[in-house]
């Protein structure tokens, strides 16, 4: 019996003998591990002499070819044994429900954007974007906000550190105003806009947050006059609430890009929610004692300058501009108390207050119908 044999037979004999899967590797690394003694006679196959080699390898290679399949046969064996001792131990109940699936939903900002851009499109408007991240010639100067206007100051701007294009500052828009310039110089007059989307400023507390949501409107064309601008925001503010009984409160106001500007209030009473906090609840007016007044938008016939500046002849083309707080309307409609729970990510309020993918606002079915 050659050594190559003895060391098969008693390398088979100890594998078959492993207890178990780590008895089986320290085996493998003896055998064939780098400095293993089976590793150890293929290395010396290089300094044999070609005859030699000949003759001799082909009784290595077949050793650890035959201890290698040992290994793996006997690895196998002790897998499938511990598979069936572990399902012999393991039952299934098939009687029992099926686990709930973690289920998303739509968040009350998207579902409230959906709603938006329904009531708008019936009554005849385009969605237009602008960007994030804003050049401050739209965001301020194109808006007849120069350099030293005081109303820069107000808006809590983000800025970046870099020069803009122009010569300015880049920052986060601080409202979706900008939209109204970039759509005009895009597309020229008459024009009728929605432009949802994403707005910063450095602001927090519970109706204000650092990001919120705002709805741009813009309507361009001949003879257009606040009459139009008051019918728009009423035929809105109600298809939205789906209720005719609201009462809203327009008051004189100031925006450097409207002129007349008018913010419009809604009247809200205030409740005692379920989990004891008090709520905002639409209706009344907020005169009322118990009751208040929250502003949703501001609003205004577009500034002649700012219809100069997007390159359109303001003796021509006049129109009114709306802003919209998105966040605001949500919390109102749906009876959230707190803006900053909008973006804490918290999964319960999400499950509470979110929509089923299936809540698809129409206004055949209601704009805000909640299955
Ligand atoms: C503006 O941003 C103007 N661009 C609106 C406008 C557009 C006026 C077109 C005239 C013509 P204001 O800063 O008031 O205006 O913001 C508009 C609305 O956004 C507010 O009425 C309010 O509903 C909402 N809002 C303002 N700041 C916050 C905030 N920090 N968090 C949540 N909502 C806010």
């Amino acid at each position: 019996m050659s050594d190559h044999q003895l060391t098969a037979q008693e390398a088979s004999t100890r594998i078959a003998e492993a207890a178990d899967l780590s008895a089986l590797e320290a085996l493998r690394v003896e055998y064939l591990g780098k400095q293993g003694s089976i590793s150890g006679l293929l290395k010396t196959l290089g300094k044999m002499s070609p005859e030699e080699r000949q003759e001799k390898a082909p009784a290595i290679q077949a050793l650890r070819q035959s201890v290698a399949d040992a290994l793996t046969a006997r690895k196998d064996e002790m897998e499938a044994a511990e598979l069936e001792a572990r399902l012999a131990t393991e039952t299934i109940d098939l009687t029992l429900p099926a686990p709930q699936a973690p289920k998303g939903s739509v968040h009350p900002v998207s579902q409230v954007m959906d709603e938006l851009a329904e009531i708008f499109a019936d009554l005849g408007f385009a969605v237009a974007t602008g960007p994030e991240i804003e050049d401050d010639w739209y965001n301020f100067t194109a808006l007849n906000m120069p350099e030293s206007h005081p109303a820069r100051a107000m808006h809590d701007t983000f800025y970046f550190p870099d020069a803009a294009p122009k010569g300015g500052k880049m920052l986060l828009r601080t409202h979706t105003s900008p939209v109204q310039v970039r759509t005009m110089m895009a597309e020229g007059a008459p024009l009728r806009i929605i432009a949802p989307g994403r707005v910063y400023r450095s602001d927090s507390d519970a109706t204000h947050t650092p990001m919120f949501h705002q709805i741009e409107g813009l309507v361009i064309d001949r003879d257009i006059h606040l009459g139009h601008l008051k019918w728009t925001l009423e035929t809105f503010l109600k298809a939205f609430f789906e209720t005719e009984d609201i009462v809203l409160r327009l008051r004189p106001s100031y925006f450097p890009f409207t002129e007349p500007s008018v913010e419009v209030d809604v009247g809200f009473a205030i409740e005692n929610g379920q989990d004891g906090k008090l709520r905002r609840i639409l209706g009344g007016s907020g005169d009322e004692p118990g009751h208040g007044w929250m502003e949703l938008l501001g609003s205004g016939m577009v500034n002649r300058r700012v219809i100069e500046f997007a390159g359109l002849d303001p003796d021509e083309w006049q129109g009114f501009a709306f802003g919209l707080g998105v966040d605001r309307l949500a919390m109102l409609k749906y009876g959230m108390d707190d803006l900053r729970a909008f973006f804490d990510g918290d999964s319960r309020w999400l499950s509470h207050y979110g929509f089923s993918p299936f809540d698809q606002p129409t206004l055949s079915a209601g704009v805000g119908a909640k299955a």
